[in-house]
């Protein structure tokens, strides 16, 4: 038997003992208290607000009252055993209209407490500073465009770096530029439900970066120790349709297509922020039409880590087109040209998906993050990975949800292959930690480990819970 080989669990391999075992979640899906004790208006309140904008006219006013009930919610993610905890800090609630001059002392208290009663379980809290929920009146003058929501937004973030590096090392800046811009700004399903163009939608995606990278300088000027900063990306992964060919064309295929800019992938790509923050260098956006960025090396301030949110990935195999030059060299023969075209293989009637339709792609995990650890050299946060079941109350009173356990032994047992291979992983942060508020999907799409009674806001562990607990005391050796 290999030292690497577990009877409990034999999927799971390669896990290092320091290896992160969390969960995460974000302010707007979690907390609701949404007009109390002096918080100020998000655009998600306006947009979940207006009737018609989200499944069942349903609203992020109540959410899972974790403002109300975060310290059960806090010891029951001991019970599960975690040793970090990824959550986002409303900015409104701390900022209520955005400015760094005037700050809500409930909301300081209430990060506080969250902070407080993590680190008496030994939980580290890894704060996200912006997970959609841009203060309403920052939008209302401009939002993303406006210089100034750049500058208040670094001011906010040294405010919780100066505040809180005592007891906080990880922060992550922004959660996913990419869908902010598509679905907030382009497609228009979430906040603030705008439909511009596709230059002004990547010029947010721009702005982002701006913001990103001011507060990153702004909160080391300001850290009371050393602190880890990162930022959460989302985008396609790909796959090999097969790595047995000698010459790995496949695998090929599989990197070019995740980082090629095309007008399909533009808005869900990861090259499109990370080349510019990580690497200080503009994606290719020529090929989508439009003028590369010439700035970023103002762009890209080191950081520490690199979270990926990652769900679903593609398939894609090499296509090789052998070519003659059309020159021959002196010798007469032909100048032999070879390259490489990859192609998305369609997925077959019956392709497994979870509740919400999305395609189960474990081997993005293990391709996906080599192909993103290669790129960017940068130990890899997994900030998201989960999935909706379609989960209810038993008869039994329990909540039994083996298609999660099964989809995240795949996920997990593919994440192992990449750490064997290399690639460095620091934690996997699983989404989420209770159901929440899916956005525009409302409550209908659960993605707990803990089943949340919207009625009662009783909170029932799902077998899910169980199993991640088991899984973590089995590979979470650094606590011990
Ligand atoms: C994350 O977004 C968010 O950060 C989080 O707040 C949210 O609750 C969570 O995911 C779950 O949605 O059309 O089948 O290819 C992730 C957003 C998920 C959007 C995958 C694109 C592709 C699905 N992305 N999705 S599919």
């Amino acid at each position: 038997m290999n030292e690497h080989e577990n009877l409990k669990f034999p999927w799971l391999k390669n896990f290092p003992a320091n290896f992160k075992w969390g969960t995460a979640s974000s302010a707007y899906q979690v907390e609701g208290a949404y007009n109390e004790d002096g918080k100020g208006a998000s655009i998600w309140d306006t947009f979940s607000n207006i009737p018609g904008n989200i499944n069942n006219n349903e609203t992020g006013n109540t959410a899972c009252d974790q403002y109300h009930r975060y310290k059960e919610d806090i010891e029951l993610m001991h019970q599960l055993g975690i040793d970090s905890y990824r959550f986002s800090i409303s900015w409104p609630r701390l900022f209520p209209d955005g400015r760094p001059d005037h700050i809500n002392p409930h909301g300081v208290k209430f990060y506080n407490s969250i902070v407080d009663d993590c680190r008496r379980f030994d939980i580290e809290p890894i704060i996200t500073l912006f997970h959609w929920d841009l203060p309403q009146i920052l939008e209302d003058q401009g939002g993303w465009f406006n210089p100034q929501t750049i500058d208040y937004f670094s001011a906010y973030a040294a405010w919780v770096s100066e505040h809180f590096s005592d007891r906080v090392t990880y922060y992550c800046t922004i959660n996913e530029p990419q869908i902010i811009s598509n679905l907030g700004y382009h497609i228009g399903v979430h906040a603030p439900g705008k439909h511009l163009d596709k230059e002004r939608t990547v010029e947010i995606i721009h702005q982002l970066a701006h913001a990103h990278s001011k507060a990153v300088k702004a909160m080391r000027a300001v850290a009371k120790k050393d602190i880890k900063i990162g930022f959460a990306s989302t985008g396609n992964l790909c796959y090999p349709s097969t790595t047995k060919s000698s010459s790995n064309d496949d695998m090929e295929a599989a990197r070019i297509a995740t980082f090629t800019t095309t007008e399909d992938n533009w808005m869900f790509c990861h090259q499109i922020f990370c080349d510019a923050v990580v690497l200080g260098k503009s994606a290719d956006l020529r090929s989508i039409g439009l003028e590369n960025w010439n700035d970023c090396d103002e762009l890209c301030p080191p950081i520490d880590f690199i979270g990926i949110n990652a769900y679903n990935g593609h398939e894609v195999r090499a296509r090789r087109i052998d070519s003659s030059a059309p020159f021959s060299s002196n010798d007469g023969s032909a100048n032999q040209m070879s390259y490489i075209i990859p192609e998305f293989v369609e997925r077959g009637p019956g392709f497994p998906r979870t509740a919400l339709k999305w395609p189960i792609t474990p081997e993005m995990m293990n391709y996906g993050m080599r192909f993103i650890y290669d790129r960017y050299h940068l130990p890899i946060f997994i900030c998201e990975n989960g999935l909706s079941c379609n989960d209810s109350l038993f008869l039994d009173g329990k909540v039994h949800d083996p298609n999660r356990i099964d989809f995240l032994t795949r996920y997990l047992s593919e994440l192992g292959k990449a750490i064997e291979a290399g690639a460095v992983i620091a934690g996997y942060m699983h989404w989420s930690f209770t159901d929440n508020f899916e956005w525009h999907s409302g409550y209908d799409e659960r993605f707990g480990l803990v089943y949340v009674d919207y009625q009662s806001q009783k909170r029932i562990p799902k077998d899910s819970f169980w199993w991640y607990k088991d899984v973590i005391e089995e590979f979470g050796h650094s606590r011990h």
